[in-house]
């Protein structure tokens, strides 16, 4: 049997990216650290701050908000209901779980009760796929709770090889705009939180294991209207790249962050300064009215679509 690095007790993982075994313990000293670094490396978190964090039911969503709070962290979650048929059913319930078995503050917001639409209704009333009308909805929605929950910065569970995939993605289209973003701390200003990505020096393995030691059940289905979708394409070459030189992943990505982004930094700050307050809503917007409000307005307007009725589609 494999040995930890560290102690020599029996290993539970091996990480060839750090060519090294880890034991229960060690595995868990190994993430905080690296929260820790990220945390530190990037200014994301002062002592004191209230966090507000952006929880799927997925299981980075929850082991960042485990980890924030294990630091030492004063932090909040928020679930937003996607109306995605039984996926969504299933991962508020993982939420719900985490939350009130440590007596942690969740707050919730369902796109249908709250808002009138879903995200397979919206897809169909917008005619484009559901990631669209989606990570619209939540962006918007994670940055409306925290101003009026009055939290200083918004976590997500973004780790290390959704953060590559999507650079492979912004780096193949030379997408300069969405690179300029890229970083796993943007400040906030003009109506937005800042937004802080804790797990981006840890991989998926690695955040799935930090649950199955911490005992914490999570959604483990992907998301139906994933399936098919580029960005999983992007992690599946990225694998077929770490599998023949370990290490190649957190080098593109963390290389990007040290290297190249400090480059673009004036291109989001012009991005940024070219907004003001959306007519209906208040949030920050380039237009007179955001585009939640406009989506808002078409979704909630549409019937109801059930989710089988959408299927499989490209994000
Ligand atoms: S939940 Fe929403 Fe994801 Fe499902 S519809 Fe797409 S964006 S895949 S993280
Ligand atoms: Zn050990
Ligand atoms: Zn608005």
């Amino acid at each position: 049997m494999s040995k930890c690095r560290v102690c020599r007790g029996p290993a539970i993982i091996d990480l060839p990216r750090h060519n090294a075994n880890f034991c229960a313990d060690h595995l868990q000293q190994l993430c905080r650290r690296q929260v820790e670094k990220a945390i530190a490396d990037h200014e994301m978190l002062e002592p004191g701050e209230r966090v507000l964090v952006a929880v799927s039911g997925g299981k980075d969503s929850l082991a960042v908000w485990d980890l924030l709070v294990e630091l030492g962290y004063a932090a909040d979650g928020v679930y937003v209901g996607l109306g995605i048929g039984e996926y969504s059913d299933v991962s508020g319930r993982y939420a719900q779980e985490f939350a009130a078995a440590r007596g942690l503050t969740l707050h919730t917001v369902d796109l249908r009760h709250d808002h009138g639409y879903d995200v397979p209704t919206a897809a169909r009333a917008t005619r484009r796929v559901p990631c669209s009308a989606c990570g619209l909805s939540k962006r918007h929605l994670f940055d409306a709770a925290a101003r009026n929950g009055g939290y200083d910065v918004v976590a997500t569970g973004h780790n290390l090889d959704d953060e590559a995939a999507v650079l492979l993605g912004n780096t193949l289209r030379w997408d300069v705009d969405y690179l300029a973003r890229q970083m796993p701390a943007l400040p906030g200003g003009k109506g937005f939180p800042r937004k802080v990505k804790p797990l981006v020096r840890l991989t998926e393995r690695e955040t799935a294991a930090w649950c199955i030691v911490r005992g914490i059940d999570y959604q483990v289905e992907e998301c139906p209207m994933a399936a098919g979708n580029r960005h999983l394409g992007y992690k599946q070459t990225l694998n077929a790249l770490e599998a023949r030189s370990p290490g190649a992943k957190a080098s593109f990505y963390l290389g990007f962050v040290d290297r190249m982004a400090p480059l673009l930094a004036s291109r989001s700050r012009a991005a940024a300064d070219a907004l003001n307050a959306c007519a209906t809503c208040g949030s920050p917007t380039s237009g007179e009215v955001c585009a939640f409000c406009r989506l808002v307005a078409v979704a909630s307007a549409h019937e109801p679509v059930p989710v089988q009725m959408i299927g499989r589609s490209r994000r």
